[in-house]
């Protein structure tokens, strides 16, 4: 068996067995303990290790120094450590909805958390057209508990700037900064534009002044305002779900930030699987009464997360000023404003930049791609463009639907 007390090394699909046997009481003596690596995500290795006697589980996340989806991202290894302790936390702000977290490991570089294989990756769920009817009232609770409860408005001060310091993430952040703010706002050679829709990137997107000038400012807002403790990364791929639980994983992307980064992250993940739906579902009906669902999910979404935001903000606000009247629905309303630029930055980034998501890449008729990316980059520009206007889940609903028409 490998020393894994010494120094970090990545390990293997064997190690991970030995590592669940050295380091954990949690299986019985005599488990049969069996491992498989199950990571498809860009970053790091996922091990599942289970006892095949008992079928009792865990799941071994490690970060590798370089990420898998290209070795030109050097990554610090740390951002293990921020996981764990962001979901320690959240743990604790938003029971129920996160994985349990059994140990974290500063030498391996590694996490060993609650294995949620019951439970479905979302973005392949919508994909297949499943309903989660409760998604809506769970994500919103998580947000607001998560958001508001790690902000200035609740925490003593001190508190929340040691929190900013423990969670300063330098490398992840600049991933963000350059492919969701930088890189599909130009022709970057890292791009990966759909032959079909590259020129209609070229004329609305990459050559319209206005736009670009508010992308600048919107980058701004991502690297200075330190809102909220927030996941960073919060799209349909780190959401495990089934029927009657909805549990928000993978927040290695975590920092202090705009509040509106997590909610837009959710609202534009669902308007991926809206567009994908759209151009995919071929029996009318069916179709119609899925984007109902969806489109539905999404107005509840902001609709929830406004009407929670308030309710906890009353119950649990201690900074004397952000009691003044007026100041908790300016407040809002900039959460909000924030939550549709950076939907908005998403839409762009996810057809126009390195990394795509399935709902679209999955279209398999060409036009009907083309026509989904369309319609995603208008509804993403409208909403950095427009996103002083929006309020309520219907601003977004009119936004959606009126770039469908067009
Ligand atoms: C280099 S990582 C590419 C993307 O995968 C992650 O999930 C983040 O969304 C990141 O932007
Ligand atoms: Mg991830």
């Amino acid at each position: 068996m490998k020393d894994f007390t010494k120094e970090y090394f990545t390990m293997t699909e064997e190690d991970a067995i030995d590592y669940t046997k050295a380091h954990l009481d949690l299986f019985d003596k005599d488990a049969k303990l069996q491992c498989k690596e199950i990571g498809d995500g860009n970053l790091n290795y996922v091990f599942k290790v289970v006892d095949s006697k008992t079928n009792q589980s865990v799941i071994i996340k490690q970060a590798g120094p370089v990420a898998r989806i290209s070795d030109e991202f050097k990554l610090s290894p740390d951002r293990n450590r921020i996981e764990s302790e962001i979901l320690q936390l959240q743990y604790k702000l938003a029971p129920g909805f996160v994985p349990e977290i059994y140990k974290y490991d500063p030498i391996m570089n590694c996490c060993v958390m609650e294995d949620l294989s019951d439970h479905e990756m979302m973005r392949a769920a919508l994909i297949a057209h499943k309903k989660f009817p409760l998604f809506a009232e769970h994500i919103s609770t998580f947000l607001v508990n998560t958001l508001l409860l790690t902000s200035d408005v609740v925490l003593e001060h001190k508190e929340k700037k040691a929190l900013v310091k423990s969670f300063i993430n330098p490398e992840l952040c600049e991933i963000s900064e350059d492919l969701v703010y930088s890189e599909p706002f130009y022709d970057c050679p890292r791009n990966d534009v759909f032959p079909g829709t590259r020129e209609f990137v070229q004329n609305t997107i990459w050559n319209d002044d206005a736009l670009l000038l508010e992308t600048a400012k919107l980058k701004f807002e991502f690297m200075t305002n330190a809102q909220s403790l927030i996941h960073g990364d919060l799209h349909t791929g780190s959401i495990f779900i089934k029927e009657d639980s909805t549990k928000v994983f993978d927040p290695e992307f975590a920092f202090y930030g705009p509040a509106g980064y997590d909610i837009g992250n959710v609202i534009a993940n669902l308007i991926f699987a809206y567009a994908n739906a759209n151009f995919t579902i071929e029996d009318e009906l069916k179709r119609k009464d899925y984007l109902d669902y969806l489109g539905n999910t999404i107005k509840d979404v902001i609709d929830l997360f406004n009407e929670k935001f308030i309710r906890t903000w009353d119950k649990h606000v201690t900074e004397s000023v952000a009691k003044y009247t007026g100041f908790k629905e300016y407040y809002l309303g900039n959460v909000i404003r924030d939550t549709a630029a950076v939907a908005g930055h998403e839409l762009i980034r996810r057809i126009v930049g390195l990394a795509h998501v399935k709902d679209i890449t999955s279209i398999s008729n060409a036009e009907a791609r083309v026509r989904a990316e369309k319609i995603c980059l208008t509804i993403g520009k409208t909403f950095i463009l427009n996103r002083e206007n929006m309020k309520t889940g219907a601003d977004f609903i009119d936004v959606i639907q009126s770039a469908e028409e067009q």
